[in-house]
């Protein structure tokens, strides 16, 4: 189901839409006077009336660091009395972000939720389990709000508890899932535990985002819950959940809502936008967005767009799941290593389970990648690193060290974003025989 007129507006119609919302951004931004206003005058930009879509590439960005040195106000465009809610995120260095949203915020993060959410398929007759944590988090709520304005039913069961989410998975019945890739494999693996197959389960379409997750672990997800699982984009600093979404027909893209979202993906420098299909970072204009307007905001998330039409009928710009951080690749021995590429390899191994840990020894100056996984049953787990490791080494052109250790036995986080990387610097290893 397409929910929103403006999600098959015609490419020439949205771009005149966006360049009227361009206008009115910088015009606000401006009259805010704050941090963005000062880039914009110091780049020659005194009004929003002559600008069009084709000046954005030369406007000024910016980035988390902005918003951590404006904490926690600096950054809005109207008086904290007008505020109608705060989310924040701690983020991987610890330091915090909180983002402010009016009550015009709110309504249109209930919009581009219930877009992605009913092009899931979900309807105003669904049942919506909700496993994203509810709090400062942008998950739980995101979704809530988009349930509401579709019309859904919504259970915010929050994340965690485990056992009682299968409890009233069996006995309510949801068709729609929502939580991080991992939980719903930690979810999947707990139902399997409890002797419950995937045709027993009554959920037919999971929502994942959150965190990065590849082509295999949604192998996994479908195989363990009998579910289509779907990918959805979003970070606090834009809204929350809802920037982007895949559909049940947009094969592996995700569509931007861009009438809101203008999207660019940039070059290394982060001086210009690379061409459609290549690898870039992902930086978004908020058009419409009235408490915490950005322009040009530089996400350091790295993935590739595309305008190519798509069979579900939407026309909006389209963009791959998530890459890799701009800050995420390790450097071992030389070699440039995306975590995503060893997600890949280890979840296409069938004997292998979905919970894997990297940890990067860097104690000397050999630095070391161990490569920590778990099997999917009991069995011998000498033939499995055997192919893991050759399989890595082809991939990767780098020899890593393989561990695989018997179902279970990693530790898996059941709140909050999975832990996939642990840096190991000195003293007692994050895991114990590591050495
Ligand atoms: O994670 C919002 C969200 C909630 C998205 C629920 C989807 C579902 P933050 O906590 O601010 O917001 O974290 C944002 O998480 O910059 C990405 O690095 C990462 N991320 C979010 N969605 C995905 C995804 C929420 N589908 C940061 N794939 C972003 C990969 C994702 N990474």
């Amino acid at each position: 189901m397409i929910f929103d007129r403006a999600e098959r507006m015609s490419t020439d119609e949205r771009a005149a839409l966006q360049q009227r919302r361009l206008r009115s951004l910088v015009d606000r931004l401006l009259a805010a006077d704050g941090l963005q206003a000062t880039r914009l005058r110091a780049a020659g930009v005194a009004g929003g009336a002559d600008l069009t879509l084709d000046d954005l590439p030369g406007l000024p960005t910016v980035r988390k660091v902005d918003l951590w040195e404006h904490y926690p106000y600096g950054m809005l465009a109207v008086p904290r009395t007008a505020l109608a809610g705060l989310h924040g995120s701690s983020g991987t260095s610890g330091r915090p972000t909180i983002v402010g949203y009016t009550e015009a915020d709110l309504r249109l993060w209930g919009q581009v939720m219930a877009r992605s959410l009913a092009g899931a398929g979900i309807t105003p007759d669904s049942l919506i389990h909700n496993a994203y944590g509810y709090g400062l988090f942008t998950g739980g709520l995101g979704v809530h709000h988009g349930a509401r304005t579709l019309g859904a039913a919504v259970l915010p069961i929050s994340a965690g508890t485990t056992s009682r989410q299968l409890r009233l998975i069996t006995d309510l019945a949801p068709d729609a899932l929502t939580c991080t890739p991992s939980y719903a494999v930690y979810l999947g693996e707990a139902f399997a535990a409890a002797g419950v197959g995937p045709d027993e389960i009554s959920l037919t379409v999971g929502v994942h985002g959150a965190e990065p997750w590849t082509d295999a672990m949604r192998d996994k997800i479908e195989a363990l819950l009998g579910i289509r699982a779907l990918d959805i984009y979003g970070l606090s600093e834009i809204i929350g959940p809802g920037v982007a979404c895949q559909t049940l027909d947009s094969g592996s893209w995700l569509h931007v809502q861009e009438d809101h979202f203008y999207v660019e993906a940039l070059d290394p420098n982060g001086d210009t936008p690379v061409p459609d299909g290549e690898l870039g970072e992902l930086t978004f204009t908020t058009f419409t967005k009235q408490a915490l307007p950005l322009l040009r905001y530089r996400t350091g998330d790295l993935a590739r767009l595309d305008r190519a039409p798509s069979p579900d009928g939407r026309t909006s710009v389209k963009m791959s799941r998530i890459v890799g951080r701009a800050d995420d690749m390790l450097v071992v021995r030389g070699v440039n290593v995306y975590p995503s590429e060893i997600e890949s390899v280890l979840l296409a191994d069938p004997a292998v389970a979905a919970q894997y840990l990297l940890v990067l020894d860097t104690r000397t100056a050999q630095t070391r990648l161990v490569v920590c996984g778990e099997l999917a049953a009991d069995a011998d787990p000498a033939p499995v690193v055997a192919r893991l490791s050759a399989a890595l080494h082809e991939r990767l052109g780098l020899r890593c060290d393989v561990r695989v250790g018997a179902p279970g036995t990693l530790p898996r986080t059941e709140v909050g974003k999975a832990v996939r990387l642990r840096r190991w610097e000195s003293g007692e290893p994050p895991l114990p025989d590591l050495a």
